[in-house]
Order: structure tokens, then C-alpha cells, then sequence
């Protein structure tokens, strides 16, 4: 299996929860090694640039509001099949539908405040990395 690097944002619900360290433990758990990380707060811009994609979307100014209202820890992880391994570990979006023992399932508490991002796909986690982080701050470690 291919070693990947993707993004993975513990959101504001998340952070005001105090659970970054139980989220990294997951990730470590599952052989995600965290090779880069900032917490930040957001401005207007830096969250709409990131979910440029869903600027038509009906819930794009609520999602906007929402990954603003406070910091959010934003990290690359590097492992074996990482993007859809992190995503596993999330949850489906909607934590209602996220299977037992998932970071949305134990931590998310609605579909518009559910505690984690994961990139989507390789091409995205190139993208969003390059959006939060300038090549000099990644640590790979798996060599
Ligand atoms: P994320 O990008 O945050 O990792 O979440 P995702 O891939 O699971 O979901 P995505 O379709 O990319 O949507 C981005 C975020 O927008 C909010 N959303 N609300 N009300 C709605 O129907 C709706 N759909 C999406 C969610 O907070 C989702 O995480
Ligand atoms: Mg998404």
C-alpha cells in the first residue's frame, strides 16, 4: 500500500471540547504519524478559500461561520493509505449516520458542527496542504 500524506482538521466544536489530544491518539493508533501542525484561527478568507468548492452550496455562509467561530488544529498525517484511512476514523458527515466508535460518532454533535475535516481524495490532500502549509514545515518521518 501507497504511504499518502493528508489534511486533517479538528474544527472549532472539537477544539472548545478539549479533545485534540484524544483525536491524535487516534490517529496514532491507526499508524498516522502527524508530520506537521498549527493551530489557527481562521479569517473570513481563509475559510472560504479552503471551501471554495462548496461556494453554491445552500450551507456555504453557515459552514463559513462555523469553522470561524473559534481556532481549529489543522495537521498532516502520513501513513499507509492515509486519505481513506482518515477518513474511516472521521465518520460519515453526518454524525447521526457515523458508525460506533468513529471521532464524529463520539465527538460530532450535528452535521453542520462535526469536529473533523479529512481530505477527500490525494489530489485534494496536495491541495489543502499546500493552502495551510509552506513545504519547509512538514516533518515526514516514515523514510
Ligand atoms: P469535510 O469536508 O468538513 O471533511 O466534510 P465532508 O467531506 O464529510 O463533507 P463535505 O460534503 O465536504 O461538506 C463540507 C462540510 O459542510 C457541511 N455540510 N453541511 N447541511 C448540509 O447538508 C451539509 N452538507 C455538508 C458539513 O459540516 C461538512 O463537514
Ligand atoms: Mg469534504
Amino acid at each position: 500500500m501507497a504511504i499518502e500524506r493528508t489534511i486533517s482538521i479538528i474544527k472549532p466544536d472539537a477544539v472548545a471540547k478539549n479533545v485534540i489530544g484524544e483525536i491524535y491518539s487516534r490517529f496514532e493508533k491507526a499508524g498516522l504519524t502527524v508530520v506537521a501542525s498549527k493551530m489557527k484561527q481562521l479569517s473570513q478568507a481563509d475559510a472560504e478559500g479552503f471551501y471554495a468548492v462548496h461556494k453554491e452550496r445552500p450551507f456555504f455562509n453557515d459552514l463559513v461561520s462555523f469553522m470561524t467561530s473559534g481556532p481549529v488544529m489543522i495537521q498532516v498525517l502520513e501513513g499507509e493509505n492515509a486519505v481513506l484511512k482518515n477518513r474511516e476514523l472521521m465518520g460519515a458527515t453526518n454524525p447521526s449516520e457515523a458508525d460506533a466508535g468513529t471521532i464524529r460518532a463520539d465527538f460530532a454533535q450535528s452535521i453542520d458542527e462535526n469536529a473533523v475535516h479529512g481530505s477527500d481524495s490525494l489530489e485534494n490532500a496536495n491541495i489543502e496542504t499546500e493552502y495551510f502549509f509552506a513545504k519547509e514545515e512538514l516533518c515526514p518521518r516514515l523514510r
